[in-house]
């Protein structure tokens, strides 16, 4: 062996021992860090939400504990929200639509048809539009890592199959807490209810209300079909889900504690978004086999659905500001290839 080849051997060796004790040699003692979510453990939240503490546990060499707990045990998402702002919990995963009122940008993402599929969703919400988005949280109190995939939402209820607009005259519709989403059901001619999400199957099942909108995803996960008959694909909004940090408790850790926490969060969005487009491409044959009626929405009550929407469009816009509502629109065009 040549004097050269020993060295590279050598080097070889040493970084992956460097590697190996970088957990040891970095800036991180020993945390324990409540990670709080609202749907249940088999869900594709609580799955990534499983990863996510495993990518904590292996960077940080054991020091940092993630303790995920699921099915809204340490309240519903506008709950935590407070917790983390107050630090009394470190770390959730939720709808961005629920911190509307907290961050008033968050809005924009709840505008209907924003995206037209997962791809634009990914650009946008990456990109420096979701960024700036999200750097807003931090004067409130918190801090965001990363948008997760909740996904496109549809509408189920169980009165009757909704095939055009007028079938949701009078349906009482459960809404997230957020007052886009209000208006736009309020617009289609449902009786539109702001509920949180932890109290949605019993009010379902009770007939408090009669129908909701999720992606397939939690539909299955959450066990809607049990009490819900219809499903109409409406596609009708993008949501995204968003790591938060409690920022009183993220500014107490290390450069290496953050990188790691920022790091995880990331490489489980991109699990993320995996597992839960796997899952959601056989969802609806799921739901069906467990005995729910899905129809489609012709593409005329489609486009009627979609126009009479627009109205809320306005709102949005005064809502987060016109700068950044042009911006967003014109990020979408050069993706579109306009
Ligand atoms: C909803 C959302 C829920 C989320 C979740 C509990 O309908 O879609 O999936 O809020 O984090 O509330």
């Amino acid at each position: 062996m040549n004097f050269l080849r020993r060295f590279i051997l050598a080097a070889a060796a040493g970084a992956a021992l460097l590697a190996s004790t970088a957990s040891l040699a970095a800036d991180i003692k020993p945390r324990l860090i409540r990670f709080g979510y609202g749907l249940n453990e088999q869900s594709n939240q609580g799955r990534a939400a499983k990863f996510f503490a495993e990518q904590v546990e292996k960077a940080s060499g054991g020091k940092m504990k993630v303790r995920a707990i699921g099915a809204a045990a340490l309240g519903p998402d506008v709950q935590m929200q407070q917790a983390l702002i107050g630090g009394a919990q470190e770390m959730m995963v939720g709808s961005t639509a629920t911190l509307v009122g907290i961050t008033k940008e968050m809005a924009l993402w709840d505008t209907p048809f924003l995206f037209n599929n997962a791809k634009e969703a990914d650009t946008v919400l990456d990109g420096a539009i979701g960024t700036k988005v999200m750097d807003k949280l931090q004067d409130k109190g918190l801090v965001g890592l990363a948008y997760w995939e909740n996904g496109f939402r549809n509408l189920t209820n169980s009165k009757r199959p909704v095939t055009k607009m007028e079938d949701l005259d009078g349906i009482k519709l459960r809404v997230m807490q957020n007052n886009v989403y209000l208006d736009s059901f309020k617009t289609l001619g449902a009786n539109a209810i702001p509920l949180p999400f932890s109290e949605l199957f019993s009010a379902l099942e009770t007939k408090t209300v009669d129908g909701q909108e999720n992606p397939y995803n939690t539909i299955l996960s959450s066990k809607f079909y049990e009490v819900q008959k219809y499903l109409s694909v409406t596609n009708h909004v993008y949501s995204p889900w968003i790591v938060l940090v409690s920022k009183k408790w993220w500014d107490g850790l290390s450069k290496d504690e953050q990188k790691i926490l920022s790091d995880a969060a990331k490489s489980s969005r991109d699990f993320e978004r995996k597992d839960t487009r796997e899952e959601g491409a056989k969802a609806l044959a799921d739901l069906k086999a467990k005995g729910m009626q899905i129809n489609e929405l012709p593409a005329s009550e489609s486009a009627r659905m979609r126009d009479k929407l627009t109205k809320v469009n306005g709102e949005i816009a005064a809502n987060v500001g016109m700068d950044l509502w042009k911006e967003t629109q014109a990020e979408l065009a050069k993706i579109r290839g306009a």
